[in-house]
């Protein structure tokens, strides 16, 4: 079973490039990011307490995380894998999904890492936030997001460096062009 990890900086394009994948290799979409925001919507407590969260740029508490993602996994049944998208986004995040893919057999692992300019990343937010209507999505949020990504989440690639299972792509281009590179890069494993 494949657990392709797309990882990046916000608006480095992991949602776009997981809608491809899903299409042309029914994996499974697991994006955090979706699922916090569905939480939100619901209007549950727990969903409130999300919201002030995400609102100010910050990472959710690491333990909620992984509960979250924990039973989601359990709920779900992929026949050939799954795209974490947006998961693992702390150190801590990367060894408790260690430990999960310990009891899962026959997991074979890859973090795709989409590289891309800071100017470029602030230049798509700010057109998503035009018609998102996401609360992150302005100038202010933005900047905070990209100051968390590089103190706490950008670690997480030395994690799956040290474990060869790696793969760094530039995310600089077209949609379709970064869709193959990506493509190439996965292939060996896919
Ligand atoms: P996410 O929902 O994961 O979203 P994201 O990082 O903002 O965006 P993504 O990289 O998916 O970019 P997209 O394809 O949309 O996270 C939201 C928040 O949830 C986090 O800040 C955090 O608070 C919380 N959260 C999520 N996971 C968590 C975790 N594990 N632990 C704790 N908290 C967590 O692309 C952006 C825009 O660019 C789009 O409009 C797209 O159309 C455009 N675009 C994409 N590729 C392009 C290209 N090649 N050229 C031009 N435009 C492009």
């Amino acid at each position: 079973m494949l657990y392709l990890i797309l990882f990046g900086a916000p608006g480095s394009g992991k949602g776009t490039q997981s809608d491809l994948l899903v299409e042309k290799y029914q994996l499974t979409h697991l994006s955090t990011g979706d699922l916090l925001r569905k939480e939100i919507a619901s209007g549950s407590q727990l969903g409130q307490e999300i919201d002030q969260y995400i609102s100010k740029g910050n990472l959710i508490p690491d333990q909620l995380m992984i509960d979250i993602l924990n039973k989601t996994m359990d709920a779900c049944n992929s026949s050939k894998g799954f795209i974490l998208d947006g998961f693992p986004r702390t150190v801590a995040q990367a060894q408790a999904l260690d430990e999960m893919l310990q009891t899962r057999e026959g997991a074979s692992t890859i973090l795709v890492n989409l590289e891309v300019e800071r100017q470029e990343l602030i230049n798509r937010l700010l057109k998503r936030g035009e018609t998102s209507g996401r609360s992150d999505d302005n100038l202010e949020t933005i900047q905070k997001r990209l100051e968390v990504y590089e103190a706490k989440t950008k670690p997480v690639n030395d994690h799956y460096k040290a474990k060869n299972q790696h793969a760094h792509i530039d995310g600089m281009g077209s949609v379709e062009v970064i869709f193959e590179r990506i493509e190439k890069a996965i292939q060996p494993i896919i």
